[in-house]
């Protein structure tokens, strides 16, 4: 399999969600056209397709500090400006968290939250709503000299007094061996900024490529938030050791703290041993550089409990500079195109496998529902022509009371809105629960109990215990959730068959979403909190604010978790009524050309067999939409399968399938 450079496979990742996206939105088009698309299956194609837009990749570089993370992501995402972007040289280090993306609202700048902030008991995700607070320098992304002179904003620091650095989270009297440096007039050095966030309209960031940059060791244990969700929720987290230092002992503290506890998780994992340049020897012969390499591969791999294999062994430094010379040789050398394949692989073929699967689930649903719609259409037809038949020959009092009949049908049916109206609010009843069941009062009151306990003086013991009650109780709450929800759905199930005997409708009601996921989620993110506070960050609780910061970080992800299970929820309820509405619709409209029909025949102005010529034009245009339906849904899922690298060049979905077919 040929080797492609991350920005290669991410240019292939993107032409691939937006072709899904223009074949996506042309099905619903014309779904639309044959007014076959209700507003459950509608709204569940605009989200899909705003999640093809926007989907956002976040690979997050975790290691002490000097290892080479800024280097290397200038090296993989970078290089085309032909300079440093991220301060990357001696004594010019990058000292707070940098995320580097792109929303099209906001100008390119970079925006800084100032490290006083660390005061307050805000979390990260309160400062992103509140962009005043944050310090913005504009950027001229066609300037790479001002470009990366803005960028050193991000290394600046301030000197304050212990008794400072110790509010902001930079002196440990527990731990005194990690502290800064005191100078001679008593000061500490400090970040000046506490998050960066750099706004770029560049290829990659645009589309939706986010980078995260952080500092070493210090910075990032004195923001939870940054362990407990942002490094989590990254798609890949690149942790990097340098061949120079080997694994020391604060690289194993970040080892245990951000990237152990991942192997459970979703994302994937890289471990680069970095600076083998420092190992070239012009005294060696390649083979002996080359086996001292795989050594040190090998004794890392060993350090951190892996095969040797899965530590990628690179220059970020030297593979830089090949980039900017144009130098292969160099490149070759450097080995980072190994490490750029491996990481466009696995990263972007898990998105797509995502991706790939909502938009299965996606078309299966619009699917049913508007094939559903075509049935209902083709059997009110061919018993409104199985009844003109009947009046074949027949006089005008038979005329007559066939439209009495029809009338009669039409007033009980006109009735049945009243017991539809009783399982709605049933319905609507059960929802509401759920609703209150996972609204924010009802999180609150888990986690208060879960706060008071952190604070607690020896707490240390008790840890596992504490969150194990919170946690606990939230699951309970989604089990709680599960259970109104197969109460809506046995409800359902008896309405829908009782209205299918009553009014011959063909009611299916969805199936309900699994809230399993949202439980392991939830032990997700309660393991990397004890991870989190295990490895030694415990006595960070003695800090109030800390604990504050740490409560807000943790209701803030279990909110987004409740409400993406709300957001399900809600939706496949709105699929079963949406359901129920189209087929009264379609009643309503063969009521309405059942009349139509008579009246005329009765006026004597269309005679039966040209009525009957009509509804056989009506039946074959059904069939052919039913045809088109399925091959369209069929071709669209045939195109979702991602190309294999080997056939890239060309892709495999042709023009032609871009264009649907309209039937005439
Ligand atoms: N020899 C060598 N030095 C490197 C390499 N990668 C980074 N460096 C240097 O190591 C220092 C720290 O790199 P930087 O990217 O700032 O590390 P960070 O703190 O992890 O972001 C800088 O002086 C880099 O130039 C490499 O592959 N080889
Ligand atoms: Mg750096």
């Amino acid at each position: 399999m040929a080797i492609t450079t991350f920005n290669q496979q991410f240019d292939q990742h993107h032409t691939w969600r937006n072709g899904m996206a223009q074949r996506l939105r042309a099905l619903a088009d014309w779904l639309k056209e044959q007014d076959l698309l209700d507003d459950a299956a509608s709204e569940r194609v605009q989200q899909l397709l705003e999640q093809l837009r926007s989907d956002k990749v976040m690979v997050a570089f975790v290691a002490e500090f000097s290892r080479g993370k800024s280097e290397l992501i200038n090296a993989v995402f970078f290089a085309g400006y032909g300079r440093r972007i991220m301060p990357a040289s001696a004594g010019r280090t990058t000292m707070c968290p940098t995320e580097l993306g792109w929303d099209p609202d906001v100008p390119p700048c970079l925006r800084l939250l100032p490290i006083e902030t660390r005061l307050e008991p805000q979390s990260l995700i309160d400062w992103r709503m509140a962009p005043e607070k944050w310090t913005r320098v504009d950027l001229d992304v066609n300037n790479a000299d001002q470009l990366a002179s803005v960028m050193e904003k991000v290394s600046e620091t301030l000197r304050v007094s212990v008794d400072e650095a110790r509010a902001l989270g930079f002196w440990h009297d527990e731990r005194p061996e990690d502290n800064p440096p005191i100078n001679a007039s008593g000061e500490v050095e400090v970040p000046r900024w506490r998050h960066a966030l750099i706004n770029m309209a560049h290829p990659l960031l645009k589309q939706g490529l986010v980078v995260l940059d952080t500092p070493g060791l210090n910075a990032i244990g004195a923001e939870p938030e940054l362990t407990v969700s942002l490094i989590p929720q990254a798609q890949a987290v690149v942790f990097i050791l340098a061949a120079d230092t080997g694994v020391t002992k604060s690289d194993q503290a970040i080892w245990r703290e951000h990237l152990a506890p991942m192997a459970t998780g979703s994302g994937s994992r890289f471990v680069v041993l970095n600076k083998i340049d420092t190992l070239w020897d012009a005294l060696s012969t390649p083979a002996q550089i080359d086996s001292q390499i795989a050594r040190q591969r090998a004794l890392t791999a060993e350090t951190l409990a892996l095969q040797s294999d899965q530590v990628i062994a690179i220059s970020a430094q030297k593979g830089l500079l090949a980039k900017v010379r144009g130098d292969e040789a160099l490149l070759a050398e450097s080995r980072l195109p190994q490490f750029e394949d491996l990481l466009g692989k696995q990263v972007l073929s898990g998105r797509e496998a995502m991706l790939e699967q909502t938009l299965r689930i996606v078309v299966d649903n619009v699917h049913s529902a508007s094939a559903r719609v075509l049935g209902v259409r083709r059997r009110e037809l061919a018993e409104q022509k199985q009844e003109l038949q009947g009046l074949r020959g027949k006089n005008q009092a038979v005329i007559r009371q066939m439209r009495l009949r029809i009338d009669m049908e039409k007033s009980e049916f006109d009735r049945s809105g009243a017991s539809l109206q009783a399982v709605r609010s049933v319905h609507m009843k059960l929802l509401r629960e759920v609703i209150k069941l996972l609204g924010t009062s009802s999180i609150k009151k888990e986690l208060a109990g879960l706060s008071v306990a952190l604070r607690e003086p020896g707490i240390k013991f008790g840890l596992k215990k504490a969150y194990g009650q919170a946690f606990d109780n939230l699951r309970n709450i989604i089990r709680q959730v599960q259970s109104l929800e197969t109460e809506i759905q046995s409800m359902l199930n008896g309405a829908f068959r009782q209205l299918n005997t009553e009014y011959g409708f063909s009611l299916q009601p969805p199936s309900a979403p699994d809230m399993t996921r949202f439980e392991e989620d939830l032990s997700a993110v309660e393991r990397s909190h004890l991870q989190y506070l295990g490895v030694g960050n415990l006595f960070q609780l003695a800090r109030p604010e800390f604990t504050e910061k740490l409560v807000r970080a943790l209701a803030a992800r279990v909110r987004s978790i409740f409400e993406t299970a709300l957001g399900e929820i809600e939706l496949w309820n709105k699929t079963s009524s949406s359901q129920l509405d189209a087929q009264l619709r379609e009643r309503r409209r063969a009521y309405n050309r059942r009349m139509e029909a008579i009246t005329r025949i009765q006026d004597a102005a269309g005679s039966l067999d040209q009525r009957l010529l009509e509804i056989d034009e009506q039946e074959a245009q059904l069939a052919d939409t039913a045809v088109a339906l399925e091959r369209q849904v069929r071709e669209l899922l045939v195109s979702a399968v991602m190309p294999q690298p080997a056939q890239a060049a060309a892709p495999a979905h042709s023009p032609e399938m871009l264009a649907v077919p309209l039937p005439a």
